[in-house]
């Protein structure tokens, strides 16, 4: 596969839906069903991941790569959730948080790994904002989200990242969110920032999916909107 990071961002392709599937939910015919209107609509990729999974990602990776010729992206909630049958993976560095397992720790562990097994790399600042109710992510990762409120640090957090060589910003209201990222912090962001930016959590409707959009994300992450209904991926975008 070419560098999917390039083809992905450097093609000038605007307005584009990332869907995030769940290992442990969904059954075999939901799972086939989502990816045929994924193959059909805006998705350009598949992120694989969770803040906790308990079933087999390898086997579940392969599953959906017999639905899509989409590229596979792991989004890992921890070194566990490494398979060497996906296309690439977001290396994620917690930045709005202070886990050093997280900004660094779980990477050591799995770094052998993805090396030997030719993966291609995106490394990724993720930066959590606070979406009005503490979420999976928050719990799991043991850090505090940045309040949403709090522009001036999601900005810098965001510009540290990049001056740090990080090579995509990902502004995370977890999945579920009560409240997804503001559009207006968005807009803050990208104005600041020249890398690419993804947003997702709590993105239910293309109306919020449009707002995230117009200020600016490159990228859109929906998750839960789409297990729920999973026709929702014909009116985003
Ligand atoms: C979570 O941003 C993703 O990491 C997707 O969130 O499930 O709320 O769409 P949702």
């Amino acid at each position: 596969m070419t560098n999917i990071y390039s083809s992905l961002f450097s093609s000038g392709k605007s307005r584009q839906i990332a869907l995030l599937l769940d290992p442990d939910k969904g059954n075999e015919l939901s799972l086939s069903k989502t990816l045929e209107l994924a193959n059909q609509t805006r998705v350009s990729m598949i992120l694989v991941g969770g803040s906790l999974i308990s079933g087999d990602i390898n086997s579940f990776v392969l599953r959906v790569k017999e639905h899509t010729a989409l590229p596979v992206i792991l989004f890992p909630g921890s070194a566990f959730q490494f398979t060497s049958h996906a296309d690439a993976i977001l290396l994620l560095s917690l930045i709005s948080g202070r886990n050093p397992e997280l900004l660094i720790g779980s990477h050591v562990q799995v770094a052998m790994r993805i090396k030997q097994s030719g993966m291609e790399v995106i490394p990724t600042g993720y930066i959590l904002v606070d979406g009005g109710a503490v979420t999976s992510v928050q719990y799991m990762s043991n850090t505090m989200p940045i309040p949403s409120d709090k522009p001036d640090i999601v900005v810098a957090t965001a510009l540290a990242g990049q001056q740090l060589g990080l090579k995509l910003i990902y502004l995370e209201a977890g999945s579920g969110a009560k409240n997804s990222v503001p559009a207006e912090l968005v807009r803050q962001v990208r104005s600041q920032i020249s890398i690419p930016l993804i947003v997702g959590g709590g993105l239910r409707s293309a109306r919020q999916v449009d707002a995230v959009f117009a200020a600016g994300a490159d990228m859109v992450v929906v998750g839960n909107s789409v297990e729920n209904n999973p026709a929702i991926l014909e009116e985003l975008g």
